[in-house]
């Protein structure tokens, strides 16, 4: 494989699409000595069509404000990879949704969910559709509008789609009821639903849950524990809320949240009510972390990102490239030793340099955010088997799957000196499965 020219083709064909290249770029640059060892790779074009997506969908999505005007947004659907099993992955709304996003999100989502070692190929999707300000009638509205098009593509056993950024357990239940009307049938075919009509318990938990699980086994390597660490986490939206609440469970205590308008720092820690009130302001729809300070007496950073304060661990839970290589110096300066991503793609690769270069810890989010879709996988189970599992039947299998994922990052990306390089083996035991799946289903 020749990593070079492979870029340098992807960039003239696809000018522009940075996220998507910059995903690309770090899988193939730490899959290299893996797919030049295994001849049948190379001999079934598997590079060229990993990363294509399958099919790529775009539609208009008309709807009408509370004041009787008229708006249009676009809409996609990325069904990645279909090797493994239905296309899997979130829908993301949100006003910088382009198809090089959606893309990067969607290539990531294959490996991910390969990962998770359930049956699930990869998919990404969204709209640039922004739901900050609306009014719930609005984003009915829009969510059906989105629906009435993508439904004819999607299906329990062709493509699965769930939440992301911008979509919650709401958005997913007004898209499943347009769905329900058009197919008149009650499938599994979306996750994330509520607990009373099909969802799984913990799914909301989830993603941040298993990100610090994933942590604590980091940790273990170390034969250490969250006992009496700092924490600094970015964002406030699902998987900070998950984030915050089980470092606090395994006895850490968490500093940072962070909304666009800046960062929170709260030296008391981030904990009970506090985690309540912060899922409160979440739920505005306003996406500000200010009033946080005001009610706790807690210190404010309008513009800032939380990556300038002491810790031990710093877990980016907003979205991607929200880390840069001045932060992550930072963070080392300061004595920070694990970094774990729990939004996908959140340090940029020049701030992973730095990390590897210092020897610290780090893991990428397509490992360590699996839960959520993971969980998501455990939903649709439950939804074929016409049964619900209690939360803890739920949480042991998270529990198993997180830690059978760190494991397979050790089993790859341990190196001679016993140094384990997580993108690596994140990248390689993710790749694999892909690969060897769509050796034998033949070129398609
Ligand atoms: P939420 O919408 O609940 O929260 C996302 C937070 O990040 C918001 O505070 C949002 O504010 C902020 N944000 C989004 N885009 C930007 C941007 N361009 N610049 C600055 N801030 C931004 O989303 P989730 O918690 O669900 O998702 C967070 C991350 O985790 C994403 O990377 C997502 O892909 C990833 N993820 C989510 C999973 C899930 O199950 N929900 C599973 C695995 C990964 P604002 O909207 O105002 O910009
Ligand atoms: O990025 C992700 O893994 C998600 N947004 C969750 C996808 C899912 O299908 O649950």
């Amino acid at each position: 494989m020749n990593v070079e020219k492979i870029m340098s083709d992807l960039e003239k064909k696809y000018p522009g699409e940075v996220e998507y290249l910059q995903a690309v770029k770090e899988v193939i640059e730490t899959i290299e000595d893996v797919y030049n060892a295994n001849p049948v790779y190379e001999a079934n074009g598997i590079i060229e069509r990993i990363i294509e997506p399958d099919r790529v969908l775009t539609f208009k999505v008309p709807w009408t404000d509370d004041q009787g005007k008229v708006h249009v947004n676009i809409g996609y659907r990325v069904q990645y990879n279909g090797a493994l099993g239905p296309y899997k992955g979130g829908l993301r709304f949100h006003p910088s949704v382009n198809l090089s996003i959606l893309k990067f999100l969607g290539f990531e989502q294959n490996f991910k969910n390969s990962l998770t070692s359930l049956p699930m190929g990869g998919g990404k999707g969204g709209s640039d559709f922004n739901p900050k300000g609306r009014s719930d009638r609005e984003i009915m509205r829009f969510c059906q509008n989105y629906m009435l098009e993508l439904w004819r593509f999607i299906g329990p056993e062709t493509d699965v789609p769930a939440g992301d950024i911008g979509v919650g357990a709401k958005e997913i239940g007004y898209m499943y009821g347009m769905y329900k009307k058009l197919a008149q049938e009650h499938t599994g075919v979306l996750t994330g639903k509520s607990l009373k009509w099909g969802g799984s318990l913990m799914r909301p938990q989830a993603t941040g849950f298993g990100v610090i699980y994933f942590v604590d086994e980091m940790l273990k390597t170390k034969n250490d524990s969250f006992k009496g660490k700092t924490v600094c986490i970015s964002g406030f939206g699902q998987v900070a809320w998950g984030a915050v609440t089980k470092v606090n469970d395994l006895g850490g205590k968490v500093v940072t949240i962070s909304g666009p308008d800046g960062y929170i720092y709260d030296k008391d820690g981030i904990s009970g009510e506090k985690i309540d009130y912060m899922v409160a302001l979440r739920g505005t729809n306003q996406d500000i972390v200010e009033p946080y300070a005001k009610k706790y007496g807690a210190e404010f950073h309008a513009g800032k990102r939380p990556w300038e304060v002491k810790c031990d661990i710093a877990v980016p839970c907003a979205t991607q490239n929200e880390l840069n290589k001045e932060d992550a110096e930072n963070l080392i300066n300061n004595g920070c030793w694990l970094v774990c991503e729990g939004a996908n793609m959140p340090c940029t690769p020049e701030a992973i340099e730095v990390f590897m270069k210092h020897k610290i810890l780090f893991a990428p989010g397509k490992a360590a955010n699996a839960g959520g879709v993971a969980t998501s996988g455990l939903e649709m189970s439950q939804n074929a088997l016409k049964l619900s599992w209690s939360a803890e039947e739920v949480i042991e299998k998270l529990e198993t799957i997180m830690v059978n994922i760190h494991a397979a990052c050790v089993q790859y990306g341990k190196d001679e000196t016993g140094y384990v390089n997580y993108v690596k083996g994140a990248n390689i035991a993710g790749f694999m499965k892909i690969a060897d799946a769509m050796v034998e289903q033949g070129v398609i």
